[in-house]
């Protein structure tokens, strides 16, 4: 199988639990759930689920039982987008090539909604699942709380705000290598560190949860579970540092989101502090970390090291 083949089959897998599993349309109060399956069934890669799948897999587990608790993480990432989007944070209209939820079902049904999906997350999380333990699921459960609390996604947004406030007050919006002096910027290592902290806490923690869950969730032992630590860290932050370089280098349409955001919010990313071509040897080098312990996990089917390149080469 293709790597293109396997990502489809296993998002074919997330869309077919998501759909079944979210509360119909018409439950009362409808507005709500309406605005629930909008904002999780309007596409998007589904790149955190297809993790947990993969670590798995890698791991020699049936994924069917487990995949409730891998779509949750859909159900987390979309209601980190439905609240960053809001008014009060990115103020953004586009995402997923759509109108944003608040925009189609108004800010309060925006909050409401963000917040009914990582409540609904942690109740999928929390089902029962048949030949896993009641003691292996409640640690899997604590890993994914941990990487989103506010030690965690919460913890690195806060700090992206706080970096963008100070870069604005300072007057010091990152310039960026492809102005016409073609120099590359030299990095203030505070500015390097804060950014480390940005991406590993706001991208990265909840990519790498989503690894660990699958990894625990399939019984892995203690030594695979790190190498699965090492290969989710490296491949989350690569994911960020493409993601920096995609909002430079694509259009809105390609992205289906708001292009050209960073630079116009003033914020500390990768190639703002380092150049476009710094940023992508750093993408490539945490990529070959990312393939090297994916290659230690000796599973029968392991895509892992094709997802880190798959991340590394997107697109959108
Ligand atoms: C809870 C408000 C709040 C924020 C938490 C994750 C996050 C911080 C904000 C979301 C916006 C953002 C720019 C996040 C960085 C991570 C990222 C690149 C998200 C986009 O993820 P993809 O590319 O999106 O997996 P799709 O649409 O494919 O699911």
């Amino acid at each position: 199988m293709t790597i293109d083949e396997y990502l489809k089959s296993r998002r074919a897998m997330v869309e077919a639990t998501l759909e079944r599993e979210l509360p119909p349309a018409d439950t009362r109060p409808a507005i709500i759930h309406e605005a629930m399956r909008y904002a999780v069934l309007g596409g998007g890669k589904r790149i955190r689920p297809i993790l947990a799948i993969a670590a798995a897999e890698a791991c020699g587990a049936n994924i069917e039982p487990l995949l409730k608790a891998f779509s949750s993480l859909e159900l987390i990432h979309t209601y980190s987008l439905v609240h960053d989007d809001l008014p009060a944070l990115d103020n953004d209209d586009l995402r997923r090539g759509r109108k944003t939820t608040h925009v189609v079902f108004g800010e309060a049904m925006g909050i409401l909604a963000g917040d009914a999906l990582l409540t609904e997350a942690f109740s999928w999380l929390a089902t029962p699942i048949g030949g896993v333990d009641a003691a292996r699921q409640v640690r899997a459960i604590a890993e994914v709380a941990r990487a989103v609390d506010s030690t965690g996604m919460i913890g690195g947004q806060v700090a992206d705000l706080e970096a963008t406030g100070q870069s604005l007050m300072e007057g010091q919006a990152p310039r960026l290598s492809t102005e016409p002096t073609g120099e590359a910027p030299v990095a203030p290592r505070r500015h390097l560190e804060q950014l480390q902290f940005i991406h590993h806490n706001k991208t990265g923690k909840l990519l790498t949860g989503s690894v660990l869950l699958g990894g625990i969730l399939s019984g892995a032992d203690d030594d695979t579970i790190a190498t699965l630590k090492r290969y989710g860290q490296a491949t989350g932050l690569a994911f960020q540092i493409v993601d920096d370089l995609l909002d430079i280098e694509e259009s809105a349409a390609t992205l289906g989101k708001t292009a050209g955001k960073d630079v116009e919010q003033g914020k500390l990313t990768y190639p703002a502090l380092m150049g476009v071509e710094a940023a992508r040897a750093e993408a490539g080098r945490l990529l070959g970390e990312a393939v090297a312990n994916a290659y230690m996990i000796k599973g029968p089917l392991n895509y892992l090291a094709a997802i880190a390149r798959f991340i590394c080469d997107r697109r959108s």
